[in-house]
This record gives structure tokens, sequence and C-alpha cells, in this order.
């Protein structure tokens, strides 16, 4: 099983690759999205590393001048009735080198340097002079990283308490996920929006997996009131009207900055892996004061506008797992939750025993491979191996029976959204070769 599941892996990231940069789906998302990005890399580090880099490369040199990483840099060869929203919705002036409408003006969680570590420690299985090659994109990505996590920790950090507050739920990487129904209750739904603007998503998507009109129009919505001030985030807070801390976001925030560390490490800048542990700790304790619900013993996402946490148990509560530095309550409040009826392996994307789960909607209750990749990543952090292997066994099976699609059905396992999805073959890569645990686990 694993030879023809390694396989067609490395044929879809074969189909997937554009050049400079990898699709996540040639027909559904024909752009280069950030946090798939940094999952990809993580599969490539297997099949062609030389591409993990380009890939990273070209994301990064669509950072802007305030460090911020767009969510999706535009392919100027995909035209804009190909996606939607698409370049000229976003209208990003230009900026460095970069031409007008390049990219989007948001951002999704900062998993880049966890993969430029993984790409890194696996550089020496293709021999010396990849090793070089991944010495040398640490040196240039390094400086990026950092930027990249001082814009999400300073203007970003609408709450004030060191959390990067998102300000669109795409921001999330997990869209519709009933973890921002309450804070996206107060966002105007303004239907005439989708006249003027016609989604592209229903048109090779099914409508009973994407997200309602309701919900598109305040995205659309959202963009538009980010957009009018330029992308500034001076005074967001007073003008925006979404801006939440959300756990697996801020956990992988965490994350960044361990491998950071890591990084530094190699770099021989010492003086910064501290600084990166610190910074790690700090952000470990912030997400424990602000988003944990002692009543439901797991995280949840916290709307600032308002000042309350979601009453929504989504996977995303799951992520701080990612966090070595986790005090043991939470650790076993988090595993309990994994554990219980809720969720169990592989998780799915929201509460199944809540009334509102949903089988096929996005982010409502289907199977995403990314998600469970990072809560597996978690229990190993934390010394759970045994649920780790239960973990991967699970999302190996799936994908091999069922193929490499965007997210699953969670009771039938049936592939649903887009069939040759980078992420999920690129993991599919990093679950069948790699039993490794990261340098800062914590014993069981
Ligand atoms: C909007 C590309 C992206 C993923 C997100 C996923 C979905 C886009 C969409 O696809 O979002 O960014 O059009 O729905 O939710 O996690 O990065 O794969």
């Amino acid at each position: 099983m694993s030879a023809e599941l390694w396989n067609s892996a490395a044929s879809v990231l074969e189909t997937n690759w554009s050049g400079d940069h990898m699709v996540p789906s040639r027909r559904l998302y024909p752009h280069q999205w950030s946090w798939d990005t940094a999952f990809i890399a993580i599969g490539l580090a297997y099949v062609n590393p030389g591409r993990a880099w380009r890939d990273l490369h070209s994301l990064f040199e669509a950072q802007w001048p305030d460090g911020r990483v767009p969510h999706i840099v535009f392919d100027p060869a995909t035209a804009e009735a190909d996606y939607f929203p698409g370049p000229a919705f976003w209208g990003v002036p230009a900026y460095g080198a970069r031409p007008a409408n390049g990219s989007t003006g948001i951002v999704q969680p900062p998993l880049h340097a966890v993969a430029a570590w993984k790409v890194y420690r696996r550089a020496s299985a293709h021999g010396a002079a990849c090793v070089q090659e991944a010495r040398a994109e640490l040196e240039w990505l390094y400086p990026r990283l950092v930027a990249q996590q001082n814009y999400l920790t300073t203007r970003r950090n609408l709450g004030g308490a060191g959390l990067a507050s998102i300000v669109h739920p795409w921001e999330s990487g997990l869209d519709n996920s009933p973890a921002w129904d309450a804070a996206m209750a107060g966002v105007p739904a303004d239907l005439s929006l989708l006249t003027t603007y016609r989604r592209r998503d229903l048109d090779v998507a099914d409508a009973a997996h994407r997200p309602t009109d309701r919900d598109y129009s305040r995205y659309v919505g959202l963009v538009l009131s980010y957009r009018a001030e330029s992308y500034s985030d001076t005074d967001l807070l007073s003008r925006h009207d979404f801006a939440v801390e959300c756990p697996s976001f801020n956990a992988i925030l965490g994350a960044a900055e361990l491998a950071l560390a890591q990084i530094a490490g190699v770099l021989g800048r010492t003086a910064e892996a501290a600084v990166h542990r610190e910074r790690a700790h700090r952000i470990t304790d912030a997400i424990v004061a602000r988003l944990w619900d002692p009543r439901t013993r797991t995280f949840h996402a916290r709307d600032l506008r308002t000042g309350t946490l979601s009453p929504a148990r989504c996977v995303s509560g799951l992520m701080p797992l990612l966090l070595p530095d986790l005090p043991a309550e939470h650790v076993e409040g988090v595993l309990t939750e994994t554990r219980s009826a809720r969720f169990g392996f592989p998780a799915p994307s929201y509460d199944r025993t809540a009334a509102d789960f949903d089988t096929m909607r996005y982010w409502r209750g289907p199977v995403w491979i990314n998600v469970n990749w990072l809560l597996r990543r978690g229990l190993l952090v934390h010394g759970r191996r045994d649920e780790a292997e239960e973990l991967r066994a699970a999302m190996v099976r799936l994908v091999h029976q069922h193929g490499h699609f965007e997210y699953f059905h969670p009771a039938t396992g049936e592939g649903l959204g887009a069939p040759t999805f980078s992420w999920t073959a690129a993991l599919a890569l990093d679950l069948l070769a790699d039993r490794s645990v990261p340098a800062y686990a914590r014993a069981a």
C-alpha cells in the first residue's frame, strides 16, 4: 500500500507544479496560497527539495514591506475570472519590486518556519549539495520569517496581550468554521455584494459543501472594509467588524518561534535562539490566559469586539497541543476532548455531537488532513506516541482508500472537494516517511 500511495502523492505534486510555485488545486485554487506552501514544502522535501525551497521563495518574494506574508500570491498567467476574489478585487498597490495586484492583503497561519526546518532536516538524505543549498535557503528565509512573526505580534496584536488577531475568517485557513459564527453575526451581510461580485467557487464546487451566500457576502464585505484603508492595521479594532484571536493560528505562531529557535541555532545565532524560545513561552502563556475555557476544558476563539469566547468546540481548539510548555492541566483537557465522542481519530473539523455538525460543509464537520497532521505533531510534542501512531495510521488509511482529496466525509471517508489536492498529497508523503519527534518534545 505504501508504494502505491507514495507514487500517487508524488504524481499529484508533479501535476500541480506551476513553474515556480505549487497550486493547491488546478481548478478550484489556481494561484499560490500561503499556508498551503508550508504544508506542501513538508512533502516536497522527500521528492523534490529544490521545489520546496523554490515554492517558499516565491511566497516570501511577495512579502510586504511591513512583514506580512499575503495569503494568496496571484499568478499573472491566470485570468481574473478563474478565481474570485481575484487580483483586481483585492486591488493591492505595487510594493518593492512587486507589480500592483500581485497578492491579497490578508495573511494565513505562519507555518513556514516549521516547514523550512523540516525541509532543512531532510536535506542530508539527498547529499552534500542539498545540505549546502538548504543552509543557504535558511539564511535567506530567516530574516523574512522573523519579519513575518514581528508583523503578527505587533501590528496584529489588536488585543494587546501578545497574540495575533485575524481580521478575516480566511486568515485562519479554517474559513467557514463555526468558531467564527458568533463574531460573524456582528458583520453586516450585504447580499447585493454578490450581484456586483460573482462567486466563482460555485462553478467548480458543490454549493452544499461551500459557505452560504450570507457568509460569502460577509467575507466580501470584510475585504472591502480592510481594502478601503489600504490594508492598514492602525486603529483596526475600532473600524473593522471582525477581529478574533484563534487558538490554532496562535498555536502555529508559537510553534514558528520554536522552529525559528532551531533555525537560529543552525545559523549560529545563539542569542536569537533564546529570544525565540522565550517568545514561544509568552505566546503559550497568552493562549492559556485568554483562550482557555475552564468549563469546557478546551480552547476557544476570542472575539475582541465583544470580549467573549466562542461557544463552538472546533478542531482549532485542540491545536495548542503543538506547544511544549502548555501546562499539564491544559494538555489533559485537550487530550480528553480529542478522545471524546466530539472528535476522535481522524478528528473532524467540528464537534461531531453538535446540533449543527455538517458532514459536507466546509470546515463545519469534514476531516482535513492538514489539521490532523498538526494534531499528530501536538501528540508527539507531548509524548503521546501511541495515539500519534494511531492517528497517523488512520490518516494514511483514509487517503489510501479514498484518494488525495481536499477533505473527507467524517463518517464514510468519502473524498470531497478538490480531488488532487496538493497538501493532502504532500502530507501523505511525510506521514509515510517520518516517525521522528520534534527535538523539543516532552516525555510522556
Ligand atoms: C480562501 C487553498 C485554500 C486553503 C484554505 C481553505 C480554502 C480559500 C477558499 O482554500 O480557502 O482562502 O477559496 O475557500 O479554506 O485553508 O488555504 O487551498
